[in-house]
């Protein structure tokens, strides 16, 4: 079967091996909670697995601080695989796709509310789209450009059981007050060139950036090709496909035109909104 390989370096205070072999039994079947239908067989059979672990020697100050503390770091490159069949190999580029450049907070104006500007409220990207697309296979990869850290507002999750929450128009589109307990959130660094891959249904949110220069990341969504985008008025092409290697769309100066395309004719048209929720719904009061 075949299999996909990714890369890490890390720095623990633990033992290198034992830090590699939880990474990979926390990116087995993909949530933080077992699921109904997820059998040790599946478990077992999706399960990540360590390739490869080279020590690189040891640091006193981690590149990235996160929230263990040590007197000592180890370092290790790591690389983990998966089977290809975790995901399938006909993948759709999804629409719903992101660059932000996050300013430090302390430059931006008062009003300012621009959802890829300022921090992000906790949301649920499956939430975030139309209902058509509920029952999609989605994920979203969250890309550092720059270096994510808990001072310029990495990304945060709250593990839990994968369920949805209603969603409320507040300063942004956000989860209704009381389903969720912030305290259980946890931050998730990444230096940049690096990525946090997410089920739709993970919770999260990003605090302001809170350091002296950019917070540059790309959110890009992959789902399984055939199934609703969740956006439909939107593009998307195909990225891979084993059965028909074709179909894959390699040049972005067409991506480009389908978005040019695309707003051509959305912007005389009245507005498609882009998720479901009204703030009439008790959930809301
Ligand atoms: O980067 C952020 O501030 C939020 C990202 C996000 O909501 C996402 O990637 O779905
Ligand atoms: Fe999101």
């Amino acid at each position: 079967m075949k299999r996909i390989e990714a890369d890490y370096v890390i720095e623990t205070p633990d033992d290198p091996r034992r830090a590699a072999e939880a990474m990979a039994g926390e990116q087995s079947s993909g949530t933080f909670m077992a699921v109904p239908g997820e059998t040790p067989e599946l478990q077992q059979r999706s399960a990540a697995r360590v390739e490869c672990l080279t020590e690189l020697g040891e640091v006193e100050t981690p590149s990235l601080p996160g929230r263990m503390t040590s007197a000592r770091y180890r370092r290790a490159k790591v690389t983990l695989s998966w089977p290809l069949d975790n995901i399938g190999p006909e993948i759709t580029s999804n629409p719903i796709q992101h660059v932000r450049l996050k300013p430090p907070a302390r430059t931006l104006r008062g009003d300012e509310i621009a959802v890829h500007i300022i921090s992000t409220d906790w949301h649920q990207d499956r939430a975030v789209a139309h209902e058509e697309g509920d029952g999609t296979q989605m994920v979203t990869v969250w890309l550092a450009i720059s270096d994510a850290t808990l001072t310029n507002g990495c990304l945060e999750v709250i593990p839990g059981k994968p369920r949805m929450y209603p969603h409320c128009p507040k300063r942004q589109t956000s989860i209704a007050d009381g389903f969720i307990n912030e305290a259980d959130a946890r931050p998730l660094p990444v230096k940049a060139g690096g990525a946090v891959i997410f089920h739709p249904l993970t919770p999260h949110a990003a605090a302001d950036n809170m350091s002296e220069i950019f917070r540059w990341s790309f959110d890009i969504r992959y789902n399984v090709t055939g199934q609703h985008t969740g956006r439909a008025h939107f593009p998307d092409f195909v990225a891979r496909s084993r059965k028909a290697p074709d179909t894959e769309l390699r040049d972005w100066e067409i991506w480009r035109d389908m978005w040019l395309d695309a707003r051509a004719r959305l912007a005389p048209e009245p507005h498609i909104p882009i998720h479901r929720w009204t703030g009439d719904s008790p959930a809301c009061a």
